[in-house]
């Protein structure tokens, strides 16, 4: 099997004037390109059941030793930056309606304070990671990890995913993350992420 990356489904410039351009062109098919690639490479000589790289991470321990931390950073790398592009968008941004919003609101008493939390995840995660909302078994969860692990080994579906690695902002905000965590909340595409948490629900009960 051969996992591809996924084409941005928007222009690289879409995300303007809170994600430029040539952040976009190289975060996409420079970073990802280079996960997925680095992934084909280590399952190359592997043979392995999982149809996805979601149940390879799931089950690292299936697969040989040796090539274990390749594919939770490389496949991290993939599936965490396949989520990304799904739950952005242009002329996004606002709040999420509907079940999502009510399911959030219980949560963490308003859309505001949701908000808060994910952003102080986002900006005090030390060094290289992600900012996660994911659903688990009992409802809806904040995390943030390190590089490019997944909510997904701690048994949880992620629906909304930031990243806070210096290569997706510091073209444009140098080392001003708080000032791109706050822009990023404009392009989040409510009605994608509302779509992952539908079919996270299903999945976890
Ligand atoms: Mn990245």
């Amino acid at each position: 099997m051969n996992f591809k990356t996924p084409e941005l489904p928007y222009a690289y410039d879409a995300l303007e004037p809170y994600i430029d351009v040539k952040t976009m062109e190289l975060h996409h098919d420079k970073h990802h390109v280079a996960y997925t690639t680095k992934l084909n490479e280590a399952l190359k000589s592997v043979n392995f059941k999982a149809s996805s790289v979601e149940e390879l991470l799931a089950d690292l321990n299936s697969l040989p030793e040796s090539i274990r931390s390749a594919v939770l950073n490389h496949g991290g790398g993939h599936v965490n930056h396949a989520l990304f592009w799904e739950i952005m968008g242009p002329h996004a941004g606002g709040e999420p309606d509907g079940e999502l919003e009510k399911t959030i609101s219980a949560k963490f008493g308003s859309f505001k304070a949701f908000k808060e939390q994910f952003s102080n995840l986002a900006t005090s995660r030390f060094g290289s990671g992600w900012a996660w909302l994911s659903v688990k078994k009992g409802g809806l969860v904040l995390s943030s990890t390190a590089n490019q692990d997944s909510p997904i080994r701690e048994g949880a579906v992620p629906i909304l995913g930031l990243d806070v690695w210096e290569h997706a902002y510091y073209l444009k905000y140098n080392n001003r993350r708080s000032d791109y965590v706050e822009a990023w909340w404009n392009v989040v595409n409510w009605s994608a992420v509302q779509e992952k948490y539908k079919a996270a629900a299903k999945l976890i009960r």
